[in-house]
């Protein structure tokens, strides 16, 4: 830690680039004091005391929730705002057109001016941070201004934080720009601007999530996928798991779900029974950094350190080890408080203790007609935590990736799963994939849009050259991932066909054995999918009635599916990639 006495360059000394970057904001936004975190235990437990004595955390019940404090946001602050994110490349076009665009000169002179003295009576918190592993020729340094010390504990948590950090970047100019001051917190000074050619991300009025833990989706995400671009690899919104076979070999998955369809609870899968022997094991449950390899195999690294999880519907039977994770050592943001100083949401237990204090710190019972916890409540929890993280979480040269599953939450049309013909093929299914809306970004809920790739918030350029990129990885893949596409979510009157969760488990089986060329599979106009039989369902509670509604082909469902595609391309159009438009075409052609 560094005082003002020692200037605001404090131990960034050795980096003059660093130490003049640091010094210039302290400039800008004219704090009180600097303080440079260096990652240390002594520190969490300081900056943790220094928070709850300022009423910014709540502190926990110690042998309920040991080293846990809980979080309340302002109740107009409780997701990722997307109109109010914005791209800042000098052209407009290199933002594309599904991103909101701001010219670099306006953003720097709007989120200037209110940036300016922004921070007077307040603390800088200087975070250090790696996105991978120490030593990883993935692994990226951002530092991360912010006046929050929610955000410096958050990052602490969701990175690698502090020294090692500054240790990884020695001299090198080359780290993300970060600069993230809560201002007065009114949505009309609130802005998340990324400036990809500067590699610099300023983020003003808000404290929440994805607004402000700038390693997060701002630096591995929108600018990571333009670094990407650049460099030949790819940044993306996927969980990476290992499955291990009762024999000992371990199958490395990645699955691109958008925001709360249910990446971090397939991460953390439990096995059903059927499957004794059969391991799941977490290495990353939101990003995965993906480069080609000497062998012509796609390897991925996780490049957080943590979870920042949705707390709602996470209860001991739909993800025992997110409970066990969430256990001690956890912040808690926006769930509801028990009378004993436990946490509660809704779907943690069938039924909810008698007297909450809900999110926004007001008396509620199961009569208050309102929910308890707000439903993008999340947990903050080190990865450490996990019982079931892989030994390979950390591991600097990846995991090497055999397949790559693209998911969305839809109640009708999409099947179960199938599996792409081909790489181009596979590509068209992640460049069209559709999902319900969440409540993981402010806005009307339950609303289908086209989430390509799970990206559409998240691509730091335009959206048809990414697919572009895309299809481009083919020629440094000899030995591709295969890819596929699944629905846990499809519903008839109102409830899931699939019961998800655990049993997901048989359709990975599956998927695993297609990628490993053990299985077979029957053909239909929209891809190969299990024939009869070669789902393994034994034990399972579903009619089978309900299991071939959930996988049934609805051809006419899907010609208006690719009338809604054909939408989506032609606003895409200045750079689709011809590829994915006659995919398109043979898939109009195949259904009649
Ligand atoms: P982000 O952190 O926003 O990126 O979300 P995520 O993709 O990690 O989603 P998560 O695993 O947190 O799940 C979001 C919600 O979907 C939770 O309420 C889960 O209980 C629910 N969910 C997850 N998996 C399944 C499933 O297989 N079936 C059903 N019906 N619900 C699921
Ligand atoms: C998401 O919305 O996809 C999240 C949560 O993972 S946030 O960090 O807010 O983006
Ligand atoms: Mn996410």
């Amino acid at each position: 830690m560094t005082s003002k006495s020692r200037g605001p360059a404090g131990p960034a000394a050795g980096n003059a680039t660093l130490a003049a970057w640091v010094t210039q904001q302290a400039a800008r936004t004219k704090p009180d004091r600097v303080v440079w975190c260096d990652g240390s235990e002594e520190e969490r437990r300081r900056l943790t005391l220094e928070a709850i004595a300022a009423g910014i955390l709540v502190p926990l019940d110690r042998q309920k929730r040991p080293g846990c404090t809980l979080h309340r946001s302002h109740p107009n602050d409780v997701a990722r705002v997307e109109q109010l994110t914005y791209v800042c490349t000098r052209s407009e076009e290199a933002a594309g057109p599904v991103n909101h665009w701001m010219a670099p000169s306006e953003a720097y002179a709007r989120l200037g001016r209110l940036l300016d003295g922004g921070m007077t009576g307040r603390t800088m918190y200087v975070v250090p941070y790696l996105m991978g592993p120490p030593g990883s020729k993935f692994s990226k340094v951002g530092i991360e201004l912010t006046d929050s010390v929610y955000v410096a504990l958050s990052m602490g948590v969701m990175t690698r934080m502090g020294s090692v950090a500054l240790e990884q970047l020695g001299e090198s100019p080359a780290f993300n720009r970060g600069l993230h001051a809560m201002l007065d917190g009114h949505p009309d000074r609130r802005f998340i601007c990324h400036f990809p050619e500067d590699d610099t991300i300023w983020s003003v009025g808000s404290n929440y999530g994805g607004n402000v833990l700038l390693g997060k989706k701002c630096f591995a995400l929108r600018l990571g996928s333009w670094l990407a671009r650049a460099e030949g690899w790819l940044a993306e919104h996927m969980l990476i798991l290992g499955v291990e076979s009762p024999e000992g070999q371990t199958t490395y998955l990645a699955a691109a779900f958008p925001s709360a369809c249910g990446k971090t609870n397939l991460a953390m899968l439990v096995p059903p029974r059927r499957f004794a022997g059969w391991k799941v094991w977490t290495v990353g449950d939101d990003i995965a950094w993906l480069r080609p390899g000497p062998d012509g195999r796609l390897w991925a690294v996780n490049p957080e350190a943590g979870y920042f999880g949705v707390a709602p519907g996470t209860n001991e039977e739909t993800n025992p080890n997110a409970m066990a994770t969430i256990a001690h050592d956890t912040i808690f943001t926006n769930v509801a408080l028990t009378e004993d100083g436990d946490v509660w949401w809704e779907g943690m237990t069938p039924e909810p203790p008698d007297r909450l204090l809900d999110w926004q710190g007001r008396p509620w019972d199961k009569h208050s007609g309102r929910t308890a916890a707000h439903p993008n409540a999340r947990f903050t929890s080190p990865m450490k935590n996990n019982p079931a993280l892989s030994r390979r979480a950390g591991d600097p040269g990846g995991v090497p990736i055999s397949a790559i599953i693209f998911g969305g939450r839809r109640s009708d049309t999409v099947p179960l799963v199938l599996q792409s013909f081909n790489w181009t093929h596979g590509v068209f299914l992640g460049a069209t994939l559709g999902s319900e809306t969440t409540a993981a970004a402010t806005g009307e809920v339950g609303v289908i849009r086209r989430d390509p790739m799970a990206m559409l918030p998240f691509c730091g350029y335009d959206m048809g050259e990414y697919f572009g990129h895309w299809l481009s990885m083919q020629r440094a893949l000899p030995n591709p991932p295969k890819i596929f596409q699944v629905n846990w979510f499809r519903k008839k009157d109102g409830r899931f066909l699939w019961p998800g969760y655990g049993e997901n488990m048989r359709v990975l089986a599956w998927i695993i054995d297609r990628a490993l060329g053990r299985s077979g599979a029957r053909e239909t106009p929209l891809g190969w999918v299990p024939r009869a039989g070669d789902l393994d369902l034994a034990g399972l509670d579903v009619s089978a009635e309900d299991f071939e509604a959930a996988a049934a082909i609805d051809l006419p469902a899907w010609r208006r599916e690719l009338a809604s595609d054909g939408e989506w391309f032609a606003k895409l159009s200045r750079t689709l990639p011809r590829e994915l438009a006659l995919q398109r075409e043979l898939l109009l052609a195949r259904l009649g």
